[in-house]
């Protein structure tokens, strides 16, 4: 495949996408395109639009929650479908903060993307100790993930058609990372969970979700092997989640030639291909300036017009506006990598996605 067609150049991605206006339902139509925002582009051509959503700006911040519903048809909770959420102790189910996600978006007619089933963080302290103990771990694992499947297939807000069963359970050499699930029940841990979540809902689809895969790498590899025999095993595996936690500047984002090789490989073996945390750094420590904006864009482009070629058919971003990212969080410093600013005004990269999606 050409490194990249046309209709991802900077040209076409980013000058003729600037000419964005607030319309009066505030929607950010394109005055080039006269179209709307970025859900109604996705929709137009089939997919799904998402973002992670926290619960603090969702509840308090009417510009978060407009933007949210003008933008995006898809959400997933960005913690609070976690273990250490849902189910805080031993047997005690608390679905308050994930309903209350899952509730709005049924409101604004999005879909949900459940995450995460199983992961080696944000679980609680009785699940740690149970597992590392030996206290029956297959039962406490098959048993959470009962109960948060079942909830939302029964008696959520909404059924959730889609998990992320398993996070993460690899490492960057694409070994099987040394987790509480690996310890206490060995690599049969993830067939498990992929079978106990089908039997929970038999509708859902059943996604593997991990970063750093994304690309032709040898995690990458590793990934399209387990998945290969767990589907060859007749697992009910039916997708990946490619996180897309990419940024700027050499080596920080996978080419599109990789990209789309990868997709293509998976999709081969019969997966659902989803975008499900994609965010681009600006390794600035600020906000960062007009030209690295402008480069934050073109990988947004590059890599939506890839996966739409590809056929990947939903694209979630992991948060929508730098106000909420989970970066500073986790480096310590601003850092601006998502498509609207602090003030929720879209930046480059917003009009870079809509240019995109609005392109044949
Ligand atoms: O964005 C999430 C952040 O608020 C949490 O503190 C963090 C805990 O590790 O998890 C973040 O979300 C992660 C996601 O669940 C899985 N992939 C990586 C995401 C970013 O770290």
């Amino acid at each position: 495949m050409a490194p990249m067609t046309a209709r991802f150049t900077r040209r076409a991605g980013l000058v003729a996408g600037a000419a964005f206006v607030a319309t009066a339902s505030g929607a950010h139509a394109d005055e080039s395109t006269g179209r709307g925002a970025l859900r109604d582009l996705a929709d137009a051509r089939g997919i799904r639009i998402g973002a992670a959503v926290a619960s603090r700006p969702l509840a308090n911040e009417p510009a978060y929650r407009e933007t949210l519903a003008r933008e995006f048809s898809s959400v997933t909770c960005e913690n609070v479908m976690k273990p250490s959420f849902v189910q805080p102790a031993a047997g005690t189910f608390d679905f308050q903060a994930s309903d209350a996600i899952v509730a709005f978006a049924t409101a604004h007619g999005m879909t949900v993307r459940g995450h995460t089933l199983v992961w080696h963080q944000q679980n609680p302290a009785w699940l740690e100790r149970v597992a590392a103990v030996g206290e029956n771990p297959a039962d406490a694992l098959r048993d959470h993930i009962f109960g948060v499947v079942r909830h939302y297939r029964n008696d959520g807000p909404a059924p959730v058609p889609v998990w992320d069963v398993v996070n993460e359970a690899l490492t960057d050499n694409g070994l099987m990372r040394d987790t509480l699930w690996s310890r206490a029940l060995g690599p049969r841990y993830l067939a498990d969970a992929f079978r106990w979540a089908h039997e929970a809902d038999p509708d859902s689809r059943l996604f593997y979700n991990d970063f750093g895969a994304e690309g032709m790498n040898r995690k990458a590899n590793a990934v399209h092997a387990m998945l290969r025999d767990l589907t060859r095993d007749g697992v009910p595996v039916h997708g990946v989640g490619l996180q897309m936690h990419v940024g700027i500047g050499a080596g920080h984002t996978p080419s599109v030639t990789d990209l789309a090789a990868n997709i293509a490989r998976l999709r081969a073996i019969g997966l659902d291909v989803h975008v499900t945390e994609m965010d681009v750094k600006l390794q600035t420590g600020t906000g960062g300036d007009e030209a690295r904006r402008t480069d934050q864009a073109q990988v947004y482009a590059d890599v939506l017009g890839t996966c739409l070629e590809a056929g990947v058919t939903s694209f979630t971003l992991w948060g929508f506006t730098d106000a909420h990212s989970w970066i500073p969080g986790f480096t310590g410093k601003p850092d601006g990598a998502l498509p609207f600013d602090t003030a929720y005004e879209p930046k480059p990269a917003y009009h870079a996605l809509a240019r995109v999606l609005a392109s044949d």
